[in-house]
């Protein structure tokens, strides 16, 4: 088992180790960060997908602010090597979800995608509106210097979560993969910033409606057809469904 473990991390791919190191080293010196316990047999999983073994490698962290950090480090073979990785807010603060995922293939990485997602409408007087960032956060990303990718991807129908400022990406240039990283750099320290900064929300109302958006949020990711299919495919559609509500996209 511990070489299994090894032998995955050595065959990272390149972009997924440095952003890993990127991730930690932001979370290090800007938060204060706390054991998250998950469940028990959901740390390191094992399986076989046609021939080709899937491992899964999971990291969590919990803060003041943040309700669970997750670094998530899946390998499909030689095939697939996914890193995935949501922080969720807890809901007594009204912030964004940070979400990343870069799937790489042996040649190519096929996709990268970074977003600060809404949960709650701006104006509480407006609870009906469509979700929008807190404005501090609007502010900030828009004055971020333009991040230009000669193969930008389509959202599916289920991303209508995400926010204006996605980057949603084929990077395929290691120029671009580094203009990937920088994004990621900028995106993760404004959000570590902007969470030490926040108050705690008093109304209840308010409160709920950040539940809401949370769980609304953790539904839409949960109609990924793709991710789904790679779990189900290796442990089952059980065993993949307990997996994407209790270990990926869990609401409180
Ligand atoms: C796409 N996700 C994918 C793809 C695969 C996975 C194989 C297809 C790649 C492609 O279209 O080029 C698989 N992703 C996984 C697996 C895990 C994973 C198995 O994280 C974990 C076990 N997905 C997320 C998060 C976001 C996300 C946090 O987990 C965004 C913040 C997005 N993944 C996302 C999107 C696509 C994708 C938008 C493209 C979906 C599509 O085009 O239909």
């Amino acid at each position: 088992m511990v070489q299994a473990r090894q032998q995955t991390l050595q065959k990272q791919h390149p972009l997924i180790g440095q952003l890993t190191e990127i991730l930690e080293s932001i979370w290090q010196n800007q938060l204060t960060l706390f054991p998250y316990h998950m469940p028990e047999d959901l740390g390191y999983v094992e399986g076989m997908l046609e021939g080709d073994r899937l491992t899964i490698q999971n990291r969590c962290y919990q803060t003041f602010q943040f309700r669970k950090i997750h670094l998530e480090f899946a390998k499909v073979g030689d095939n697939l090597d996914i890193l995935h990785c949501v922080i969720f807010p807890r809901p007594c603060f009204h912030l964004p979800i940070l979400g990343i995922d870069i799937i790489a293939g042996p040649k190519a990485i096929s996709a990268a995608i970074l977003d600060l997602s809404p949960v709650c409408a701006a104006g509480e007087e407006f609870s009906s509106a469509s979700p929008a960032l807190p404005a501090n956060y609007g502010q900030a990303l828009s004055n971020l210097p333009p991040a230009k990718f000669s193969q930008p991807r389509d959202l599916p129908e289920w991303g209508s979560i995400f926010s204006e400022f996605c980057l949603f990406v084929r990077p395929v240039t290691r120029r671009e993969e580094n203009a990937f990283l920088d994004r990621v750099t900028q995106y993760v320290s404004l959000h570590c910033q902007f969470a030490n900064e926040a108050s705690v929300i008093t109304s209840a109302d308010e409160r709920a409606r950040v539940l809401k958006g949370q769980q609304h949020y953790c539904q839409q990711q949960q109609k990924n057809d793709k991710t789904r299919r790679i779990l189900a495919r290796a442990f089952g559609p059980d065993w993949a469904q307990r997996y994407l509500e209790t270990m990926l996209f869990d609401s409180p």
